[in-house]
């Protein structure tokens, strides 16, 4: 592995971990380290789960679910169901295999290792070349106030209730006093630094709550290396999850021109795909079109090929963005 990275990238889970695939695949080994979203943890059956970090750590070792995107290939469930025949939950899948990296993750941060820790060592078990982060070993938790069922977690709101309730705020409970991964604050003002990017991740629900801690944001605000965007959003409708319909509950037009404008002061590019080129006169500052649906890994490789080729042409230099 060499040195430092030179690009980091931004991302939440399943479509974050696309792009952060094609990147691990193109970028010479150790070139890529992954700052990723925690605000989906939490605590279940007594173990600690971490679902980003875990798809992307099972993308990248090449045993996701590929039909789900979460969770591992030719998982089996014995061990949930028979969670359910002694009364217990059965709403969030625990596979068997997967069972395994929430126990020992729950085991060695009991022994008081910090959560970077516990993921580079499941990491390095799984054979990932990446530098896998998570955004903070602090807890961060996000909520979401729905209008008639109060406020919920991410995972009772995410999987429990499948997206159903409608949404009026989000919160990121924990990220002000949040420290950010120390390792991302050193690659962020390292000078080996070519680019930092936003995945195709939930720019509110995945990405958000790592620009909610006050010392990431401000280390992406003043970072020497271009910060790029790629918009989760393709004509007008998102390409995962619960995107469009949160968009719409917060008032928000569903387009690519939204995410943008939701960057921006953040960001020194902005990914849009092919189909919303139209666009690009909206977006207000430097745009490419490419093909942003990745549906097979060569799509996967060409957007990551040509985000890095993107950013890598945009100018650099000391700047400051704006903090809010
Ligand atoms: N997503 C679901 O829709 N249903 C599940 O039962 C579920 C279980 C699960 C278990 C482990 C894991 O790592 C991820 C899991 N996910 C499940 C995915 C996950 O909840 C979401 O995709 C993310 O939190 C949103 O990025």
């Amino acid at each position: 592995m060499s040195a430092a990275p030179k690009v980091l990238a931004i991302c939440g889970g399943v479509g974050g971990a696309k792009l952060a695939l094609g990147l691990d695949r193109v970028l010479p080994p150790g070139d890529l380290a992954l700052l990723v979203n925690t605000g989906d943890d939490f605590v279940h059956l007594g173990l600690q789960i971490s679902p980003d970090l875990d798809t992307v750590m099972y993308t990248l070792a090449g045993v996701v679910s590929q039909a789900q995107g979460w969770g591992r290939e030719g998982d089996t469930r014995r061990f949930l169901d028979e969670i359910v025949r002694c009364g217990g939950p059965g709403w969030f899948q625990i596979g068997d295999l997967d069972l395994a990296v929430h126990v020992e993750r729950t085991r060695r941060l009991a022994a008081g290792e910090s959560l970077t820790a516990v993921t580079a060592g499941l990491a390095r078990a799984f054979g990932v070349r990446s530098l896998l982060l998570p955004m903070s070993d602090d807890p961060v938790r996000t909520l979401l106030d729905t209008v008639d069922e109060g406020v919920l977690e991410f995972q009772e709101y995410f999987v429990r209730r499948r997206c159903e309730p409608r949404v009026r705020a989000i919160r990121f409970s924990g990220a002000e006093a949040a420290r950010p991964s120390a390792t991302a604050l050193a690659l962020l003002d390292a000078p080996g630094l070519e680019a930092v990017l936003l995945c195709p991740s939930n720019p509110w629900l995945s990405v958000a709550p790592m620009l909610a801690m006050p010392a990431l944001r401000q280390a992406l605000a003043v970072c020497r290396a271009p910060v790029v965007a790629v918009s989760p959003v393709v004509a007008g409708r998102a390409v995962k999850g619960p995107t469009a319909k949160l968009m719409q509950e917060l008032d928000l037009e569903v387009s690519a021109v939204t995410v943008a404008a939701h960057y921006a002061g953040l960001i020194d590019g902005y990914v849009l795909d092919r189909q919303d080129a139209a666009l690009l006169p909206r977006i207000g500052l430097t745009a490419v079109a490419l093909p942003t649906v990745m549906r097979s890994l060569e799509d996967r490789d060409a957007l990551a090929r040509g985000v890095l080729a993107f950013a890598r042409g945009l100018s650099t230099g000391p700047r400051l963005r704006m903090v809010s």
